[in-house]
């Protein structure tokens, strides 16, 4: 709260360095948050607006934790817009109550109502992020989740001296629910951002925002892991550090192969760790820590730069103030540079050795082929749409998904889903066409609510195709209750005869966000082995309203810790 306003962020820096070694004193513990949802008054860009945050705090507050301990978060909804919370990447075994997308598994909380979210870490480390799950209120709701490992264990890299959240955001002047109302409302594509923030603050390439610079000190020789987490609403972001390299060293909470490189791609909904070697002596320039959208689609894009400044303590002999030294910026690829972001997704490959197997299912239970993209769908009457009575949308396999009225997980939980959600989601487009090629005719949409069930420990194999429906463009897409293994990805249409065989079962990346290439295709496998409705969508927020989502129900298996537990008694209602 103190450092709320602050603009030189030093003190939020101090309190964001995470100790290096450990709070809890034995697995498996179980710790208590309280989340207050209230309203509060922020300063950026030379104006000031009422946003909604978790305990007045912009970002929000960080959650910290080992792996096997239980979190109970209480959530207290103190603002006029009804409001669920998401813990991004967190597999939910079993737990799917506490999963958070609104009308998925949960009716929204209230105003003036609460519920606990109880749910154990199982199985992962590293870095994954929360975030409010309902229309637009992620765009300030989010903080970091930082996951240490077992007390006793270690990283599998060298203990860093200090452990730095970077969260990504995404600024608007105006009021966000207002933007994504108006853009329902006309159906056009809402407006773009006014500026990217570091760790909330835009930093002085942005009109009064010298003072909301994001600065990170350090000492000379010392090695600092640095959680990025990207939590812009509808941008990927290509981020890079002036004259420095960075070690990638696991992401979406996996360890992977360290890697080296100048410059990191992050979509929405992922998240990388990077190990920054500070230089032996303190250099005479401070240094850009830069962040600018990787963007591919037809529709205008926030094309602005944030920046936060890596400055090195000063030595008691040397008297000269950093603040006068040169910034040092890096150069970061152009904006729809495919190549680059195919070759850095790429590269991003499991541990795979006998300590850490990368479990990807060698045999496929089912498989499915799902274009991804956008399209037009009719207006209703309430709208007042410009362009010929249709509005913008997007789906998968031609289906724009239709948000229910109560949550899915409630209506599969007491068999009733007559009325809230049919089984019938396409396994394969309707009808075959070049996908990456000239488009077809009618680029209508069908809408609906529709699920693909599965029984409980089907192995999946899941290729999206993006289309070039209206432009190609790249789309991070989530899966929700697992991770999943990236086997291949490819540029054009997937060719099931060429590109089958050369998937990669030996160390694929396993992660629970990723970016299906624009005008390409990338293929995963995923295992059920979670009892529940589990949401697949766009992390492109724009996106996800316009429909890009469905659904996997996951049923209960005949073991005893196969079924979904029953609902919590505080469990909202709709
Ligand atoms: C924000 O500022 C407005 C106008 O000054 C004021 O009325 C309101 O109470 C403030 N809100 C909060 C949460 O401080
Ligand atoms: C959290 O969930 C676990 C597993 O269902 C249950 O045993 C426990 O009582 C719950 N705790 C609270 C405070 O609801
Ligand atoms: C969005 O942009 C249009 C065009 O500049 C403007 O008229 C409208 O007021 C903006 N919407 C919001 C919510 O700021
Ligand atoms: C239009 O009306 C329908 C039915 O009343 C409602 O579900 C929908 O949210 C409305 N759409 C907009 C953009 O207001
Ligand atoms: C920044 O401020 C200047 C001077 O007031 C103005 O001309 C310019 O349009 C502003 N830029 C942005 C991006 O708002
Ligand atoms: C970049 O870093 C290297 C190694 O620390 C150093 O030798 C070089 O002078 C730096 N370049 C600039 C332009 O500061
Ligand atoms: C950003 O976009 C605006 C509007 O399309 C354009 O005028 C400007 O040149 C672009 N800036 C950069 C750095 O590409
Ligand atoms: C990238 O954008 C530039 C113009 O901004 C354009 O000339 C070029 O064709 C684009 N490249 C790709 C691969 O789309
Ligand atoms: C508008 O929609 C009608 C009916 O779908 C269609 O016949 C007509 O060609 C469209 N006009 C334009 C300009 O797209
Ligand atoms: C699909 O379209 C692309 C781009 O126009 C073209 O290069 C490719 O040959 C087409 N593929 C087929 C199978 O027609
Ligand atoms: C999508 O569905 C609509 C509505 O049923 C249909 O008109 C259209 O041809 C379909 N398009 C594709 C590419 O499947
Ligand atoms: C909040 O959620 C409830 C339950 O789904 C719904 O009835 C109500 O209309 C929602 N309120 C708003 C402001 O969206
Ligand atoms: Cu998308």
């Amino acid at each position: 709260m103190g450092c709320f306003l602050r603009a030189v962020c030093v003190a939020l820096c101090a309190l964001w360095m995470i100790p290096a070694l450990g709070l809890a004193k034995h697995a498996g513990i179980t710790r208590h948050y309280k989340f207050n949802i209230k309203m509060q008054n922020v300063t950026r860009l030379c104006q000031t607006k009422s946003i909604v945050t978790v305990n007045g705090q912009f970002p929000g507050p960080r959650i910290i934790a080992r792996e096997g301990d239980r979190l109970l978060i209480k959530v207290v909804n103190q603002v006029q817009y009804n409001v669920t919370l998401h813990w991004h990447g967190i597999r939910q075994l079993r737990s799917g109550w506490a999963d958070g997308p609104a009308y998925i598994t949960q009716c929204p909380i209230q105003t003036g109502q609460a519920y606990v979210y109880n749910f154990t870490i199982t199985g992962q480390k590293g870095t994954l992020f929360w975030h409010a799950h309902i229309s637009w209120l992620r765009v300030t709701v989010y903080g970091p989740i930082v996951i240490l490992p077992r007390r006793h264990s270690s990283y599998p890299f060298p203990q860093p001296f200090k452990e730095v959240p970077i969260l990504f955001g995404e600024w608007w002047k105006a009021d966000t629910e207002t933007v994504i109302n108006q853009a329902m409302q006309t159906g056009g594509a809402p407006n773009i951002s006014d500026a990217y923030t570091i760790n909330g603050l835009p930093g002085p390439f942005y009109n009064c925002s010298a003072k909301d610079t994001f600065k990170l000190k350090v000492k000379p020789g010392k090695t600092y892991l640095l959680r990025l987490i990207n939590a812009a609403l509808n941008d990927e972001l290509f981020f890079s550090i002036g004259n420095h390299t960075l070690t990638v060293v696991e992401t979406d909470a996996v360890y992977v192969k360290p890697f080296k490189t100048h410059i990191v791609l992050i979509t929405p909904g992922q998240t990388t760790n990077v190990l920054l070697k500070a230089k032996s002596k303190v250099p005479k320039s401070n240094f850009a820590m830069a962040a600018r959208p990787y963007a591919t689609g037809p529709a205008s894009f926030d094309n602005t730069t944030t920046i936060g400044i890596l400055e090195y303590e000063k030595s008691s002999s040397s008297s000269k103030n950093s603040q006068n030294l040169p910034l040092l910026k890096p150069v970061l690829p152009k904006f729809n540079d495919s190549t680059y972001a195919l070759k850095f997704s790429k590269q991003i490959r499991s541990l795979a050795t006998a300590k850490f197997p990368a479990k990807v299912p060698k045999k496929v239970d089912r498989q499915f082929f799902f274009t991804v993209g956008l399209g037009i769908l009719p207006c209703s009457q309430n709208q007042t749409c410009s362009n010929n009575n249709t509005r913008a949308a997007a789906g998968v396999n031609n289906v724009s998904f239709v948000q229910p009225n109560i949550a899915l997980l409630q209506a599969h939980f007491f068999n009733q889903s007559k009325g809230v959600y049919t089984t019938d989601f396409p396994t394969n487009p309707p009808f075959k066409f070049n996908y990456t090629g000239t488009p077809p005719k009618n680029i209508m949409l069908n809408s609906g609510t529709k699920v693909v069930v599965l029984p409980f420990n089907t192995s999946v194999e899941l290729v999206m195709q993006d289309t070039s429906i209206l432009g190609a463009e790249s789309h991070p897409l989530h899966l929700h209750g697992f991770n999943f293994f990236v086997v291949g990805m490819g540029v054009g249409n997937y060719d099931p005869k060429k590109d089958h065989a050369k998937f990669n079962l030996i160390d694929p990346a396993e992660r629970n966000t990723v970016g299906v290439p624009a005008g390409g295709w990338v293929a995963i496998r995923f295992l059920a082995d979670n009892p529940g409705v589990w949401f697949m969508h766009c992390h492109l927020e724009v996106h996800t309203s316009w429909g890009l989502k469905m659904a996997w129900v996951v049923n209960d298996g005949k073991g005893r810790k196969q079924k979904l537990l029953p609902p919590p008694s505080d469990l909202p209602k709709c």
